[in-house]
């Protein structure tokens, strides 16, 4: 779905480390490894994270594309080793090895591992999580963390806030004078990425219950972008519509099982005349009295916020297992159980972010274009309309 952007990552959850590719990318835009692990490290962030995070602390390295500092037009390869590797030298080694490894066998109700070994004919378990895993995020956010820096140049923003962990709802408007990095600086100083501190505090307590009974929970979270031009997106064609590339993207994270734009699922409850955004005029531009839209008409961006809230499922690796069936001896056993988190929707809304910088990058590619990061501005300063 992406236009001018490509990008690919490699990596196994407890293999050498996260390997990935950015193509697209025009020269001369300012990069550093310390931007990117700025995105990583927000990532990493949020209550109900298990052992793992305490383990990891990502360091993107970048291997290739870059050049005193500047991107070169070329393919951005970047590198991010995984610390749990050497606990894992033996069960997850390129080569054979002689120790007998144990094998998984036991599907988790709501992972990849069922359907995976029934698709690729494996009797381990193990060959499916491991790139199942939602390690694999890392990556998307370091490389998601370069499009971020491009869209920071031209003046777009993506900033995220948790609204909803399992029943516990933030409703606390975002004050109006709150740009997107307020926005998420407060967010990433709450443990769970929430505003309204009272619910903060349910919120935490909701995940410790739910680790305590050995469960997971999922939640709510919403992703906005502000300084969009008219036309990012068009309405001629299916796949050319900026929903269709931003639902299609957010809904490839595993976890995601619901997106919404602007007021998406509650529009469904009222009125026309109680949804559509009115239009006026303040002398200078066109202004919109509300944004119900999300920021997305017909297909394309409408110079107002594009507002996204996608919903994730509760994490499926759960200490209290649910029942399943041995794939070896067809008994009925609790399934799989191994280290884990109990929930990771704050870290959710970070990845979230990067997958909308992707698809607003690639837009913005699209429709001004330019070889140099010099020559993009220059287009956009004559011709983007806001
Ligand atoms: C995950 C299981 C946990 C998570 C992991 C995703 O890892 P481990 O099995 O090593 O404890 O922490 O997430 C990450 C490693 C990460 O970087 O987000 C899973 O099964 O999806």
């Amino acid at each position: 779905m992406l236009k001018k952007l490509t990008f690919l990552t490699a990596g196994e959850s407890h293999g050498r480390g996260l390997l990935g590719i950015l193509d697209g990318i025009p020269a001369s835009l300012d990069i550093s490894e310390n931007e990117i692990n700025i995105q990583l490290a927000r990532r990493q962030m949020g209550h109900g994270r298990g052992g793992r995070m305490k383990i990891e602390t990502d360091k993107a390295e970048i291997w290739s594309g870059v050049r005193h500092g500047k991107t070169l037009g070329s393919p951005i390869g970047i590198l991010i080793q995984n610390k749990d590797w050497e606990n894992w030298t033996e069960k997850m080694s390129v080569e054979p090895v002689d120790e007998t490894i144990k094998k998984v066998t036991l599907p988790r109700p709501g992972h990849a591992d069922l359907a995976g070994i029934q698709k690729y004919g494996f009797d381990d378990i193990r060959n499916v999580l491991e790139r199942s895993s939602a390690r694999e995020t890392t990556m998307r956010v370091a490389l998601g963390s370069i499009c971020r820096k491009l869209l920071e140049e031209v003046g777009i923003q993506v900033a995220s806030r948790v609204t909803q962990i399992h029943s516990i709802k933030d409703d606390f408007p975002i004050p109006s004078d709150y740009s997107l990095d307020i926005l998420n600086k407060k967010a990433d100083e709450s443990p769970v990425r929430c505003l309204d501190k009272n619910k903060e505090v349910e919120m935490i307590n909701c995940i410790d219950d739910a680790k305590t009974s050995g469960d997971s929970l999922g939640g709510i979270f919403e992703v906005i972008a502000t300084g969009l031009p008219y036309g990012l997106g068009a309405h001629t064609q299916w796949d050319k519509k900026l929903q269709t590339r931003i639902s299609s993207i957010m809904m490839s994270v595993n976890a995601f099982k619901g997106i919404e734009i602007g007021n998406g699922f509650s529009g469904g409850m009222k009125f026309g005349s109680e949804v559509h955004d009115e239009i006026g005029w303040d002398g200078n531009k066109f202004i919109r009295h509300s944004n119900n839209a999300g920021g997305i008409e017909g297909g394309m961006s409408n110079a107002q916020p594009i507002v996204v809230r996608m919903a994730m499922k509760p994490i499926p690796t759960l200490m209290k297992p649910l029942r399943s069936v041995d794939i070896e001896s067809k008994e009925n056993k609790d399934a799989h159980k191994e280290r884990t988190d109990a929930c990771a929707v704050p870290a959710a809304a970070i990845i979230a972010e990067s997958m909308l910088c992707f698809v607003l990058a690639d837009a913005l590619l699209e429709k001004f274009g330019g070889d140099s990061i010099e020559q993009l501005k220059i287009h956009i300063s004559s011709s983007a309309k806001y």
